[in-house]
């Protein structure tokens, strides 16, 4: 099995918050990929077999996934025998609204607070990529994201609340057991950690003891990526 994953000038540090999900998904079903590390620029000639312009995408023998849900989904319905990524259809239902929910209220502001320190980690071929695709996107400079953090910092903060929430009242978003929703969060916060040193969770809110939690799963698996 091989799962190309995104990275900067250091090919062991994979950061994009799609790959996390699903090398914890093939942790939690005890199955193991060879990591295939990609810059910007590599995706998408490299990724054409799979008609695809993003990571992730995994090949599993004859058989090559892109997106990450529906990699996930792959994988639950090819490997039956092993744990459950999902725990059940209702669950699984539940963690496709949930994939979508954060794009708006996560996903943006998050990007927006580490853009700059994304473009940091790049290689010059990739950076000028980047810059070329991102600013049009975000509407300004990336180094003009760096005076909209504390703005930004705050939105995500109040957008936490329901999640922080729940952690007061459950262990994982799965319930007792983590499952593919506590991976699609977890995913974000390996972006934060892999790319920058800003501080978005306070050690005393419940999605910072949860990560924690998350960290400590499969050996510790998570916390391989290094901090910045
Ligand atoms: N919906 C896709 C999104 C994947 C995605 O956006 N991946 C980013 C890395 S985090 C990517 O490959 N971007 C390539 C590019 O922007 O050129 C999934 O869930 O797999």
């Amino acid at each position: 099995m091989k799962l190309y994953e995104l990275v900067g000038v250091d090919k062991t540090q994979g950061f994009s918050p799609y790959v996390w999900r699903i090398k914890m998904a093939l942790a939690h079903k005890g199955l193991e990929a060879e990591m295939v590390p990609l810059g910007f620029t590599d995706i998408k000639d490299t990724l054409d077999f799979a008609d695809s312009k993003t990571v992730p995408v995994l090949v599993d023998g004859d058989n090559i996934i892109k997106d990450s849900w529906d990699i996930a989904c792959y994988l639950e319905a090819a490997y039956p025998d092993s744990p459950s990524i999902f725990g059940g259809s209702v669950a699984k239902a539940q963690a496709r609204l949930l994939n979508h929910q954060i794009t708006l209220p996560l996903l943006v502001p998050f990007f927006k607070i580490l853009v700059a320190d994304i473009y940091d980690l790049l290689n010059d071929e990739d950076k000028d990529y980047f810059r070329r695709t991102r600013e049009p996107r975000l509407g300004c400079t990336i180094e003009e994201t760096i005076e909209a953090r504390p703005k930004l910092l705050a939105s995500v903060k109040q957008n936490l609340w329901p999640y922080n929430k729940c952690l007061e009242e459950q262990h994982f978003f799965g319930g007792d057991e983590p499952a593919f929703s506590d991976y699609i969060m977890y995913g974000i916060f390996q972006w934060a950690r892999g790319t920058s040193n800003i501080k978005i969770l306070q050690e005393d809110q419940p999605l910072y003891k949860w990560r924690t939690k998350m960290d400590n799963l499969y050996d510790g698996y998570g916390a391989t990526l290094v901090s910045r």
